[in-house]
C-alpha cells in the first residue's frame, strides 16, 4: 500500500525552509500533500487560491507531491486522503510545545495516523512566513528567503 503523507501549514507564503521539508519528505513518503489551511479566523497576506498557486508553481519539478487546501480538523483530512502520516518541521524549542501539543490532540483523535517531525535544516531555523512578510513590508532582499515566483507576489501584493 501507498504510504501518504500530509505536509499542512498556512504557508502565507511558502518558504524555501518549507519547501526543504516538502523536499526531504517527498523522498521518504510515496506521496505528499501539502495540505493549505483555509484559515477564516485568521487574516492572512494571501488567499489560499494565490497560496496555493505559489506552491504549485513552486513543487512542479517533484512528481510525487500534490497541492490542496482545507477546511476544518487536520486529522479529519488526513483521514479522508488515506494519509499514514503528519509531517512537521521543527526549527526551535519553541516550536516544540506547541507541536508536542498538536501531535497529542492528532494522536487522540486519531491512533493510526503519526506526526513525522523533521529538524529544520541549519541554514533556514530563523525562517518562518511572518518574517519574510516583515522584511518583504520593509523593502528588504528576500531572494534566499523565497522562491522566485513569491518574490514577485509578495512585491505586487505589498506595492499595490
Ligand atoms: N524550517 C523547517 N520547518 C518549517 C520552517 C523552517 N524554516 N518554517 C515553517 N516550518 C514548518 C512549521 O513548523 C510547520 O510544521 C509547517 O512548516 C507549516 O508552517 P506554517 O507556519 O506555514 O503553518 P502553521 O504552523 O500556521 O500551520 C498550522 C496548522 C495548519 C498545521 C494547524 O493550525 C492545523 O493543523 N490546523 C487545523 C485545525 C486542527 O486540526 N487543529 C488541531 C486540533 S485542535
Amino acid at each position: 500500500m501507498s504510504k501518504i503523507a500530509i505536509c499542512p501549514g498556512s504557508f502565507d507564503p511558502v518558504t524555501v525552509g518549507h519547501l526543504d521539508i516538502v523536499t526531504r519528505g517527498a523522498k521518504i513518503f510515496d506521496k505528499v500533500i501539502i495540505a493549505v489551511l483555509n484559515n477564516r479566523s485568521k487574516k492572512p497576506l494571501f488567499s489560499v487560491e494565490e497560496r496555493v498557486k505559489l506552491i504549485k508553481e513552486t513543487t512542479s519539478h517533484l512528481e510525487n507531491v500534490e497541492v490542496d487546501s482545507f477546511d476544518g480538523l487536520l486529522i479529519e483530512y488526513a483521514r479522508q486522503k488515506k494519509a499514514s502520516a503528519i509531517i512537521k518541521g521543527l526549527r526551535a524549542v519553541s516550536d516544540f510545545e506547541y507541536e508536542l501539543q498538536m501531535a497529542s490532540i492528532n494522536r487522540k483523535l486519531d491512533e493510526e495516523i503519526e506526526t513525522f517531525f523533521m529538524m529544520t535544516n541549519h541554514h533556514y531555523s530563523y525562517l518562518s512566513s511572518s518574517i519574510v512578510k516583515e522584511l518583504a513590508k520593509y523593502d528588504a532582499d528576500v531572494s534566499d528567503l523565497v522562491p522566485e515566483q513569491v518574490q514577485t507576489a509578495l512585491r505586487e501584493k505589498l506595492n499595490s
